[in-house]
């Protein structure tokens, strides 16, 4: 959905506190965003630059969670929107515990009505998987990652998903820096 000469952005979508912004951080092997156990830690947007070979430089985008922009109010719910719907991959937190919730489900809804490449990553299963989940994963057709950021599980395997997924013709590109 980017302009071509626009690196392609992958944007972190989850209920708040699901581990959005740890994800990134084990993407990048050091802390970039700030995380916390109280939820509604993300409140703005946040932008960060990052190699992601073999593909070459891509943006991950932080946001604040889904649940959480109904009590920060209608700009921030379009803000979340907005990102999506620049995104040119989406990658999904959930909880390994809980089963999906209504906006879980939206979510998922939107993303599959856009072109927009997704996944959804299954974070904390170091203290198991919830099997209602994966079981609603499935009925919805949803391709999942069992990941933990806290032990670095599965992140390499989601990283290489990504990078196959990601439109191809940045590779090589000549592209002008703008
Ligand atoms: N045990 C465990 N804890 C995790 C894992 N990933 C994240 N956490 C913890 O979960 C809490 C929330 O993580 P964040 O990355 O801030 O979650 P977030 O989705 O960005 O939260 P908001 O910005 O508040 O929406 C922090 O205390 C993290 O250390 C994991 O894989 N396992
Ligand atoms: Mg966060």
């Amino acid at each position: 959905m980017s302009a071509k000469s626009e690196r392609k952005r992958i944007v972190f979508i989850g209920r708040k506190n699901v581990g959005k912004s740890s994800l990134i951080n084990a993407f990048f092997g050091q802390d970039v965003c700030v995380v916390n156990e109280e939820a509604g830690t993300t409140t703005a947007l946040l932008e960060k630059v990052m190699d992601l070979p073999p593909y070459g430089h891509v943006i991950l985008v932080d946001t604040f969670g889904i649940d959480y922009t109904r009590e920060l109010g209608p700009t921030k719910l379009k803000k979340t929107i907005e990102a999506i719907s620049s995104a040119d991959f989406v990658v999904v937190v959930l909880d390994a515990r809980e089963k999906l919730s209504a906006d879980e489900k939206n979510i998922f809804h939107y993303v599959k009505k856009s072109t927009i490449p997704f996944v959804a990553a299954v974070n904390r299963i170091e203290y198991g998987i919830n099997s209602e989940l994966i079981n609603g994963l499935r009925a919805l057709n949803i391709v999942h990652f069992e990941i933990s950021c806290k032990e670095n599980v599965g992140i390499d395997a989601l990283k290489s998903r990504i990078t196959r997924l990601l439109p191809k013709e940045v590779i090589g590109s000549s592209s002008p820096p703008n």
